[in-house]
């Protein structure tokens, strides 16, 4: 049996038909749980008794990450035409099967904890104009983690904000991940005028910690101290780690109303010392190459030029600028979609590190 180890994420296992890599997998399984366990199929068959590519990696109950992903393939033969294939290998290695990069993300994010021992989850902030597929995100991310799709928060087009609330959402733990090291805030739709949408001084409390779960957002007076949501004395777990500007990437231009607003709301971040991204959504719709394959995202030039323009528009570097997809009408998920989303998780979470760094002390450091 070879054994091949290509990045600290992933180990493969490669060899001849029946030589033991499932029983390995299985056995190195057992010592993590504690107990012998049979999970893959293992045997004699003559020809391959794994046929699929599959990618496996389970926390046990003492340990919450297991740093690395077993990826188990098809035996080798002998004949032409029978066994694993030397290009399914060769993509197996680039990463091209999807189920690797989905999972590795996955344990990416799941063995993510701040720097700062006194907080345990990254609080991600998104805001952005009304419709631009905020809840439809934290949908996505759930439905990500879950493994099919939820519409927890309420989604869809209203004219004005469908999201009348601030919304704290956690991600249930399940099966795979036993902590999930981060919480999406939910806010109203930033509109055009005065007086509407999300208002800078309420978007100002909210990143100093003070606005609770499920305070109702009135446009046209900010949050006041004797508010039952006001909390007078937040901590740094309460604060937000990181601001995600959520943009329609098919609205070409912004308009100056709304970008006047990412100026002001840029500035608050700013002097707060919070970094800040910007989540190009609906890439679905951007061009028919990426309707086609959500895999050709990055090579598409309508969402480069896009990635660009609103990289310009809100003086953010292009780095920062992240395209993905939600789920918002279908059924199950899919690799391609969760892949996107899931970097999208882990640029927020490197995004936080760097606003944990700032508070970094070698006494306080997070075990
Ligand atoms: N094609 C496509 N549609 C999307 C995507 N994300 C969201 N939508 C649709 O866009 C509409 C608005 O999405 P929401 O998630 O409600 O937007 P929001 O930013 O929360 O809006 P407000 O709460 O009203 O400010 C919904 O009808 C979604 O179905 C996407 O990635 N692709
Ligand atoms: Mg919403």
């Amino acid at each position: 049996m070879l054994w091949f180890g290509f990045s600290p994420d992933y180990e493969g296992l490669v060899g001849p038909v029946g030589a033991g890599k499932l029983s390995f997998f299985n056995s190195i399984n057992s010592v993590f749980k504690g107990y012998v366990s049979m999970q893959a199929n293992t045997g004699t068959a003559g020809t391959s008794l794994t046929t699929q590519f599959r990618t496996y990696f389970k926390p046990g109950i003492n340990i919450s990450h297991v740093p690395f992903v077993l990826c188990d393939t098809m035996g080798l033969e002998e004949g032409v035409n029978t066994g694993l294939d030397v290009d399914d290998f060769a993509s197996i290695l680039n990463g091209h099967i999807q189920g690797i990069r989905r999972q590795a993300l996955l344990s990416t994010i799941s063995g993510w904890k701040p720097s700062v021992s006194s907080v345990k989850q990254a609080r991600i902030l998104l805001v952005g104009p009304v419709g631009a597929g905020k809840s439809s995100f934290y949908n996505s991310i759930n439905s990500a983690f879950r493994g099919y799709v939820s519409m927890q928060a309420n989604t869809g087009t209203a004219g004005t904000s469908l999201t009348t609330q601030f919304r704290t959402y956690y991600i249930r733990p399940s099966n795979n991940i036993t902590h999930v090291p981060f919480i999406l805030c939910d806010t109203m739709g930033l509109e055009d005028g005065v007086n509407t949408g999300l208002d800078v001084d309420d978007f100002a409390s909210i990143l100093k910690g003070h606005i609770q779960d499920k305070y109702q957002f009135n446009p046209s007076m900010p949050i006041q101290p004797d508010s039952p949501h006001f909390n007078e004395s937040p901590g740094l777990k309460d604060k937000i780690h990181c601001v995600v500007y959520v943009i329609d990437i098919r609205v070409k231009l912004l308009p100056d109303k709304i970008i006047e607003k990412f100026v002001i709301f840029r500035k608050k971040a700013n002097q707060l010392g919070i970094p800040q991204l910007v989540l190009l959504t609906k890439v679905d719709e951007a061009c028919p190459l990426v309707a086609k394959d959500l895999k050709n995202v990055y090579q598409s030039y309508y969402v480069n030029k896009m990635m660009q323009e609103v990289s310009y528009q809100l003086g953010v570097s292009l780095s920062a600028v992240i395209p993905v997809k939600n789920y918002y009408q279908e059924l199950e998920i899919d690799s391609p979609t969760d892949i996107l989303l899931l970097n999208a998780v882990v640029q927020m979470l490197r995004a936080a590190e760097g606003y944990f760094d700032d508070f970094y002390n070698p006494e306080e450091r997070s075990k």
